[in-house]
């Protein structure tokens, strides 16, 4: 995780030097490894997974996501509590932070993107694209690979 990070921080810093004299990055949004696992074939929901990386000078705020309607009918953004000894997810309504240099990974017990009323289940090597919401009205549309279907029992439905 801390290679990737640091792989990551290098390439950023590539490419602004790529970039011509003075000139800006738009802001610091990068995403990696947008995943999601195949579904059962009845599923209706499904989880994706991503690295959300913060490389510009301020913090910004992911409010929320999207999924184009032939995928599902919502996507939300969910984190995963403990309570007692059961995990339950709940949905994030108030956003969350990323502050400048600093990432936050979307993993199976933790934050995740929930797909609510899968139109269809999805299939290992599929792609579909999932758009990213800030709180300074800004947007970032990035692909999902549909990996391997997960463990049974590794993500808890409500
Ligand atoms: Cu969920």
């Amino acid at each position: 995780m801390i290679n990737r990070y640091w792989q990551c921080l290098v390439l950023a810093l590539g490419l602004q030097l790529a970039l011509p004299a003075g000139a800006k990055m738009e802001h610091g949004v990068m995403v990696h490894n947008a995943n999601a696992r195949a579904t059962f074939a009845m599923a209706t929901t499904a989880a994706v997974y991503l690295t959300l990386m913060n490389h510009g000078d301020t913090a910004f705020t992911l409010t929320g996501v999207s999924v184009p309607a032939d995928i599902a009918s919502e996507a939300q953004i969910h984190t995963t509590v403990m309570e007692g000894d059961m995990m339950r997810m709940r949905q994030v309504t108030d956003g969350i932070d990323v502050a400048p240099d600093n990432m936050v990974e979307f993993k199976p017990g933790g934050y995740h993107v929930m797909l609510m009323g899968l139109v269809n289940p999805l299939t290992k090597g599929n792609k579909f694209n999932l758009t990213l919401h800030f709180a300074d009205q800004q947007s970032k549309t990035v692909e999902v690979t549909v990996g391997e279907q997960g463990k049974q029992g590794g993500h808890h439905h409500h």
